[in-house]
């Protein structure tokens, strides 16, 4: 195909709506992009840093063994910030394609909860990095599966302040300013083993996201052929998240999706026929995109 009628094939809506009547089998990836809308900072870009730390450097199990109240900081920080926003249209638009669309089913990386504040389906929802308001013990099987205290403790007070001032960054925030030095004794424990530390229920680098979970998604892929994945808000560098779209494509009939703020080149390239590319803010296009489906969503937050 020329370029400027595959381009045109690969960002027509009336085509895109046609493939989505027609849809019965859909598969979502999602990634922080789709929560930029709700004011959640993405990891890459400036978004992507906490004071000076690169934020995917905060999320391993060793920073948080060489120093929990650090790590214990940034992550109460982000829940304070993720429990201060609301979901986003395009969160209610992907809540509402799971209502009308049994064979839809949603993968998000994201941790913030707007899914479910989204009132996503818990069936056809899979948070493959877990949640910021689950808890669990460092060591034995005790879990919190949701927690919102904000400030969880004391010690991390300082990430539950809101910014009187919203053009001055919070302390906590700014580099210039020393954090207090938290000591573990501060920090949240088990209250079944009693002795050891509590930490983020999320997945970091270098650890296994949930088996179970993995099977399941395993299984629904190879149940039939996927009719659609939708790519929404990713950079797609994160595995296992990043390799869905390709495993879940069967040749022909599978068309991947990409809703994305920039597309660049390479992603065009990489496009097959039958795919589609859509370049803007997510909580704007995927209204648009899904409307022929779920008419018109209005969102509305749980009481
Ligand atoms: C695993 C939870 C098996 C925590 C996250 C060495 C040792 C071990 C493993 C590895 C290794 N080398 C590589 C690996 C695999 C590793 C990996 O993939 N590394 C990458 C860096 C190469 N993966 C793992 O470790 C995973 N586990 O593999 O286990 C194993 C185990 C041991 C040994 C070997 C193998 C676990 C990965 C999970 C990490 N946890 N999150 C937390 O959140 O703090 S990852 C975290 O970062 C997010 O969850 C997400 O996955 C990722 C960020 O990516 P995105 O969501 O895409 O966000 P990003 O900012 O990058 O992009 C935003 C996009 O949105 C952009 O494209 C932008 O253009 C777009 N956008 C912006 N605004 C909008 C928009 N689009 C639309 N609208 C807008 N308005």
């Amino acid at each position: 195909m020329a370029a400027s009628s595959a381009r045109a094939a690969l960002t027509s809506i009336p085509l895109f709506h046609e493939k989505l009547r027609k849809s019965n089998r859909i598969l979502a990836v999602c990634g922080a992009g789709l929560s930029a809308a709700s004011g959640l900072p993405t990891f890459r870009g400036a978004g992507g840093l906490w004071r000076n730390h690169n934020a995917v450097d905060l999320a391993t199990p060793e920073a948080f063994d060489a120093d929990p109240g650090l790590v214990w900081l940034f992550y109460a920080y982000r829940r304070h910030m993720a429990l201060n926003v609301k979901p986003n249209p395009a969160h209610y638009a992907l809540a509402e394609l799971a209502r009308k669309k049994p064979g839809f089913r949603c993968l998000s990386q994201n941790v913030d909860n707007l899914h479910v504040r989204a009132h996503h389906p818990p069936s056809q929802l899979s948070l493959l990095h877990g949640s910021l308001f689950s808890l669990k013990c460092t060591t034995c099987p005790w879990t919190d599966p949701y927690n919102t205290a904000d400030p969880l403790c004391p010690a991390l007070a300082p990430a539950a302040e809101s910014s009187p001032d919203p053009t001055k960054p919070l302390p906590l925030l700014d580099p210039s300013q020393p954090l207090a030095d938290i000591k573990e004794s501060e920090l949240p424990h088990c209250p079944d083993c009693k002795k050891e530390l509590v930490r983020p229920g999320v997945v970091w680098f270098g650890e296994m996201l949930d088996e179970q979970m993995l099977e399941d998604i395993d299984e629904w892929i190879e149940q039939e052929p996927v009719d659609m994945v939708l790519v929404i808000g990713t950079s797609s560098f994160v595995y296992p998240a990043a390799g869905y779209a390709e495993r879940a494509r069967t040749e022909g009939r599978t068309s991947v999706v990409t809703v994305n703020l920039e597309i660049t080149g390479k992603d065009w390239e990489s496009m097959a026929e039958g795919d589609f590319g859509f370049e803007g803010d997510a909580s704007l296009l995927l209204p648009e995109l899904l409307g022929p489906v779920i008419g018109e969503v209005k969102g509305e937050e749980e009481g």
